[in-house]
């Protein structure tokens, strides 16, 4: 009997990439070139029955549309902003994602931003290394995360991980969502620029896409103020990217730590030479347990839609 035919718009980890080759005939469309993704297209389009793929990789409208037979999307991310979900279920198609597995490790890249940004980790290093502390002494000192209030906006899974982690870390916790959460005893705001006035670091954690997008927006920035600092694990679109730069720029914040940009890989050139500025490229979830967790619930959730069992993580809109 045939292999069932999967598309490889994003490849997986090595391990999980052998398993579903030796289980399903695999069409490397993240390896052909724009010709050859055509030529692909043309010629298997229509026999393609799933799509692996990740945030990175996405899958649109476009592709959908070429693919007639395609019965299952399988995302190795918890964000489904590069996923046209609503598209695929209208056709009947369930996309899985990978929630849980990743919330720790970004949980733990949002505390690692926090500590970094306000204890100033890079310029130490760099006080060492540049000879400062031979030649000037002593490093100005910076500011503790104990006492300080750290407000998440968006408190899901991922923010509730952060908050606890804050807690441990003496900070005190305050959210922002439409409605106030009844597990938790956290402060409540409905109002974003209340709350960023209230806080001394503000962390979105909400998904990307239309909704959010710009939520945090110049106003709130400001709001937050000169002695305050804006943490971001989500996702680039969420902020007004350009008004971040310029309030970074004219130290109107007093330092960020970011994991997520509008348009990834290419980082604002002005935020590479800032020294109150943390920069990482997207890996919050790049750990070697993480991607692999990750990894093994597209292909768990591959055998279970095949095998005609529930899915294990399908998207629900
Ligand atoms: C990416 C992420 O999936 O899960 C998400 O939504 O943003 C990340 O974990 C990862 O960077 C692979 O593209």
């Amino acid at each position: 009997m045939s292999k069932i035919d999967v598309l490889v718009v994003w490849p997986n980890r090595p391990e999980q990439m052998q398993m579903l080759a030796d289980t399903y005939e695999l069409h490397r469309y993240d390896l052909a070139s724009v010709e050859e993704k055509a030529a692909m297209i043309g010629a298997v389009g229509d026999k393609i029955r799933a799509v692996a793929t990740t945030h990175g990789g996405g899958f649109d409208e476009t592709l959908l549309a070429q693919l007639p037979n395609l019965e299952i999307v399988c995302s190795s991310s918890v964000g489904l902003d590069t996923i046209c979900v609503e598209a695929c279920h209208k056709r009947g198609i369930p996309v899985t994602n990978t929630p849980d597995v990743l919330t720790d490790d970004v949980a733990d890249m949002a505390m690692m931003l926090t500590l970094t940004t306000l204890r100033r980790m890079l310029p130490a290093v760099d006080w060492i290394q540049s000879g400062h502390w031979v030649e000037k002494g002593m490093m100005p000192l910076n500011a503790s995360l104990k006492g300080k209030t750290l407000g998440i906006v968006g408190l899901g899974r991922i923010g509730k991980a952060i908050a606890a982690r804050a807690e441990a870390f003496g900070m005190s916790v305050s959210y922002f969502s439409r409605q106030a959460k009844t597990d938790v005893a956290y402060r409540h705001y409905d109002d974003l620029v209340a709350l960023a006035k209230d806080v001394d670091v503000l962390a979105p954690v909400i998904p990307g896409g239309p909704a959010t997008e710009g939520l945090i927006s110049r106003e709130v920035l400001k709001a937050l103020g000169e002695d305050s600092y804006f943490i971001n694990v989500s996702r680039g679109s969420v902020v007004d990217e350009e008004a971040l730069v310029e309030l970074l720029e004219q130290r109107a914040i007093k330092g960020a730590g970011l994991d997520v940009f509008v348009d990834e890989p290419n980082v604002p050139k002005a935020l590479l030479s800032m020294d109150h500025v943390v920069l990482q490229p997207h890996c919050a979830s790049g750990t070697y347990e993480t991607r692999a967790a990750m990894a093994q619930l597209v292909v768990e959730n591959l055998a279970a839609h095949f095998a005609g069992k529930p899915l294990l993580t399908p998207v629900i809109l």
